[in-house]
């Protein structure tokens, strides 16, 4: 998660994760979000009890950052025969909490200097990458949007640029990076006459320059940068509503995109960047292991998957097939494939396959777009 300082990243972590500590969430999920550190789990969900019955606000993150690491466990009790046969049965998502000050002026010493280039070596190192429009700014910038976008376009890029001769090993390219990039809004509430249409929309014709330009520095960054997607993805996000004395977070916007974004975006571009043959050698090889995850998945979820001997098959040799039959699963068919999975009671198909009706949801209500490449 990029963003400026004050664009709403630490409420976003506590909103999110506070979200899957309540009865309902524990009760009703097919698998539980478990915060690895044990501190790391009462930070934040104190920070979510705060914002929900004392309509207390977290304090600007300032001079260090934070990694919070996931695990999201499927529920189900496997014996450890079958657990060998699943590609996996928990996914990690790590959450890079920094002081947003951070891109937009200097340090104040040699330990937050370092600090501040390991936090930046380890958020590029994710998967999927999200970069922050604030709301509040754009709200406070009506009729002239423009002006707000491209600064924050163009002090994002000035940042990676100062940064790029301590990120970069020897100056070559980075194999591993986020390939994703998805422009996201957040404190959508404030906006509430703004769809994710709108909001694509208004970026390309307020600030393609500035996008352009920001995309040029970031495939500098990478290897192979023809498999990168930086802003052809959009979504609207909002942790609560905030009133002047109350704090609703409950009426969240996207938070539950998060999670499927992240496990699913990734898979999914990269099995068609590998298909399309966009990305050569080790990379491709890179890629090629997670398409292979999702390839491992749909065989279990596909009438192919119940013959077990083909299993391990598919995990030496990518079926394109079975991929595709993943990516493309939708509307009714995902429906009912996930029905089906929820009856055998084989919670890894039923997690993703809801992780893609959750995209396909977030599709219909225009808080997400997906790109059609
Ligand atoms: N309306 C609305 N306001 C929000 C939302 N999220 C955050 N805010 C407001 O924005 C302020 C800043 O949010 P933080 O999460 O602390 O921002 P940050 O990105 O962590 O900022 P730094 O720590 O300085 O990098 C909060 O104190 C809230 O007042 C949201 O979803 N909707
Ligand atoms: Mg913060």
């Amino acid at each position: 998660m990029f963003g400026e300082s004050g664009s709403g990243k630490t409420v976003m972590v506590s909103s999110f994760y506070g979200a899957t500590q309540e009865q309902q969430y524990l009760q009703k999920s097919l698998f539980d979000v478990v915060a690895d550190s044990t501190e790391q789990h009462r930070q934040l969900h104190q920070t979510y009890l705060g914002m929900k019955n004392s309509a207390q606000l977290p304090d600007a993150t300032r001079f260090s950052s934070t990694s919070y690491s996931f695990s999201v466990k499927l529920k189900e009790k496997v014996d450890p025969k079958a657990r060998k046969a699943k590609p996996f049965d928990a996914l990690r998502l790590v959450w890079h909490d920094y002081p947003g000050e951070w891109f937009e002026q200097d340090v104040s010493g040699a330990t937050e200097s370092q600090d501040r280039v390991n936090t930046f070596r380890n958020l590029l190192g994710s998967d999927v990458a999200l970069l922050l429009v604030d709301g509040q700014r754009l709200l406070e910038h009506s009729g002239e949007e423009g002006k707000y976008l491209k600064s924050l376009l163009t002090s994002f890029r000035r940042g990676l640029l100062s940064l790029e001769g301590e990120l970069l090993v020897d100056g070559s390219p980075l194999r591993k990076f986020p390939r994703i990039w998805v422009i996201a809004l957040s404190k959508s509430d404030l906006l509430p006459n703004l769809n994710v249409f709108g909001f694509r929309d208004l970026l390309i014709e307020k600030a393609r320059d500035e996008l352009d330009q920001l995309h040029r520095v970031l495939a500098g960054f990478v290897e192979a940068s023809e498999a990168l997607s930086f802003g052809e993805d959009f979504v609207l996000l909002s942790s609560a509503k905030f009133d002047a004395d109350k704090i609703e977070v409950t009426e969240r916007i996207g938070l539950e995109l998060i999670l499927p974004l992240a496990a699913m975006l990734p898979l999914q571009r990269h099995a068609r960047w590998a298909e399309l043959k966009l990305i050569p050698g080790k990379v491709g090889e890179q890629l090629l292991t997670k398409a292979r995850a999702l390839a491992m998945a749909a065989a279990l979820l596909s009438d192919k998957g119940k013959l077990p001997g083909r299993i391990g098959l598919w995990l030496s040799r990518i079926d394109p097939e079975v991929v595709d039959y993943v990516a493309k699963l939708a509307g009714d068919k995902l429906r009912e494939v996930n029905s089906e999975a929820i009856a055998r009671r084989d919670y890894l198909a039923a997690t993703m396959t809801g992780f893609q009706m959750d995209l396909e949801d977030g599709e219909d209500k225009q808080i997400l777009f997906r790109s059609r490449r």
